[in-house]
């Protein structure tokens, strides 16, 4: 054997990425069982083609040329005048264009497929997020920020803009509430609003907001209060007509591409939105729709990092043997898929409900569920997704750390789940929120879950149905028979069970549809995690490998939970 140079001897082959609308079964569970036959069917095309899109060279180009090129700024001029010279990238501004072309907003509004326009856009929006060099934070903020003036029906002008397909008619907004004494405790707002004499809603705001994401924006919804004592009310900043001065952009882990600032705001035109002094109901949802948002981003991070490392298994060999035979890494991986398919069927949960809650079809239960369930469902995704994309990494061993092929690059991703904990609220502050809600009325809390636990499991599997109920029983009573002090302390711990309690649930209805072997396994790995007993238990050392395999190199093989494959198990696909 030769000795290698640089350019010979041993080369790996490099992984490619399949069209992610085909390749990834959690989304092919919520496309097939979660929306009625006549929308899958009419949307059927526009995922595919853009499944394909998402993993082209071309997304990646923008990406790469975003991740490259960070926003600078510049605040006084050659002659010391104060301006605001944000620039960005050519990818990030790319990025705006075809996320608006796409319809990635105004997919939700034009409201096509009435409530199950939200499923439609945001598998959509699941499908770009890994690829859009984090434009999916602007994006998400216009969402929110569209449907607050549509809540409150006023500046059909500037929705139009946060909802139009037409790249150069496209508009985003910011979300400006935290400031230097805090983003989860807003009590701390230095920031005032003054009406301008003779109009009704027309104000002025000065203040210094601190992290300000998406400083490119054309709007903002922001927080102030019109006096020291004065409570928060919510407005609609105008930036374009000056008034926001960038104090400098801040030095982030990761979002690279986005630009995010430090504000000072010097009699910025706005305009009240909703009642004076109920800010942050208003703004509330804003918050909601951000944290689905954000929760999407997560299961579609791991979800990339996962094809990223299943793709590198088939071509890679160690010991002689081909990575996607050995028993312990497929072990990782399907662990992992257990998790992202339960991360995934739990926030299409909640995308539902808020089409539902849009559209008027929600029931008492399902508004209620609406309230509770963003605020834990953006921690628990968050946190899980985050510490999945790290196990994803280091499956790639050394190159799962290099940022080389953009395509590739989970080391981005990573760095990019990072925020997802803590933006929009922090797990402790988010779990909070949920117990605090529970306990306010914890009667009617379990009783709307117990129904919703139920009406989910009616078709399942009897045993999984039982033990699913049966943990739900032990949660429930241990909601009832605790102070706030006690749960708050907690908040964490029993949140995570009921939204794993719920997964579980949600993972068995789904199982249920066609009792494919694969989801059924799924369903059964995850309600095992309730009683903590070791699902791998149930299976010899053997079968339980093959059941690994299964899991992850779906389709076709799984039909037959057979030995482990010679080849590659997705050249069917
Ligand atoms: O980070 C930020 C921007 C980053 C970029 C965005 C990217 C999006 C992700 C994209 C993915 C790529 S902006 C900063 C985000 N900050 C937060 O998320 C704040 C976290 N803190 C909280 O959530 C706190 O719980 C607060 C701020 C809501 C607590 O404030 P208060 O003043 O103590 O508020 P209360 O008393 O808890 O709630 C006031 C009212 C109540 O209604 P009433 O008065 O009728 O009883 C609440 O029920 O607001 C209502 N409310 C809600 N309603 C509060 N939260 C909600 C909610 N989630 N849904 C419905």
């Amino acid at each position: 054997m030769a000795a290698a140079s640089a350019s010979s001897g041993f080369i790996q082959s490099t992984p490619q990425l399949r069209n992610q609308f085909t390749s990834d079964p959690s989304l092919q569970r919520i496309f097939t069982n979660r929306l009625p036959k006549e929308v899958s069917e009419d949307v059927l095309s526009d995922l595919h083609d853009f499944g394909q899109y998402v993993v082209s060279d071309e997304i990646f180009d923008y990406v790469q040329d975003a991740e490259s090129n960070p926003p600078t700024v510049e605040t006084y001029d050659a002659f010391g005048n104060r301006v605001n010279r944000l620039r960005t990238s050519y990818g990030w501004k790319k990025e705006k264009d075809l996320a608006a072309s796409h319809g990635i907003i105004a997919a939700a509004y034009e409201r096509k497929y009435g409530q199950d326009s939200r499923v439609y856009q945001f598998l959509k929006y699941y499908l770009y997020a890994p690829s859009s060099a984090l434009f999916t934070c602007p994006l998400a903020m216009t969402d929110g920020c569209a449907r607050v003036l549509e809540i409150y029906g006023v500046r059909r002008d500037v929705f139009d803009h946060l909802t139009s397909r037409d790249p150069s008619n496209f508009w985003t907004s910011g979300q400006w509430m935290t400031e230097r004494s805090g983003g989860s405790d807003v009590s701390g707002t230095e920031t005032y609003a003054t009406k301008l004499p003779g109009t009704e809603n027309k104000y002025e705001v000065s203040g210094f907001k601190w992290f300000s994401s998406a400083t490119d924006s054309q709007v903002a919804l922001l927080l102030a209060r019109e006096h020291e004592k004065g409570k928060l009310s919510c407005f609609l900043g105008d930036i374009k007509s000056g008034g926001a001065n960038i104090v400098r952009l801040k030095n982030k882990l990761g979002t690279k591409p986005l630009p995010t600032a430090e504000l000072e705001l010097r009699n910025l035109k706005a305009e009240l939105i909703g009642d004076r002094e109920r800010g942050v109901a208003v703004i509330s949802a804003v918050l909601n729709i951000t944290r689905i948002h954000n929760s999407v981003n997560a299961a579609a991070f791991l979800r990339r990092s996962l094809e990223i490392v299943k793709e590198f298994s088939l071509v890679r060999k160690v010991f002689g043997q081909p990575l996607h035979t050995v028993a312990s890494h497929v072990h990782t991986l399907a662990d992992l898929e257990v998790r992202q398919n339960a991360l995934m069927q739990i926030t299409f949960r909640c995308v539902a409900l808020l089409g539902k809650s849009e559209c008027g079809s929600a029931s008492a239960d399902e508004l209620f569920l609406m309230r509770c369930l963003p605020s834990l469902v953006k921690a628990y995704t968050g946190k899980r997704a985050l510490a999945g994309v790290s196990e994803c990494m280091e499956a790639m061993g050394g190159v799962g750390y290099l940022e080389n092929e953009p395509a590739l690059n989970i080391a981005r991703l990573e760095r990019d789940a990072q925020v997802l904990t803590i933006w929009e609220g922090t797990t402790n502050v988010l779990c909070d929120d949920f117990v605090s809600v529970v306990h306010a009325k914890a009667q009617h809390s379990v009783s709307a879950f117990r129904r919703f636990l139920e009406k989910t499991l009616q078709n399942s599997d009897r045993s999984l149905s039982e033990q699913i109920l049966g943990s739900f029983e032990v949660w429930a009573k241990y909601i009832q028979g605790s102070t706030l002090a006690s749960l708050r302390s907690r908040g964490r711990a029993v949140g995570f069970y009921f939204a794993d309690i719920v997964s579980a649930a949600l993972l068995s209805e789904d199982a249920a549809f066609d009792n494919d072997p694969r989801a059924v396994e799924i369903a059964r790995r995850y309600a095992a995690r309730l009683s903590g007993s070791d699902p791998l238990a149930k299976f010899s050392e053997n079968s339980a490998s093959d059941y690994n395999t299964a899991a992850v190199f779906h389709n076709d093989y799984l039909i037959v939970f057979g030995k482990p494959p010679e080849k590659d198990p997705r050249s069917k696909l």
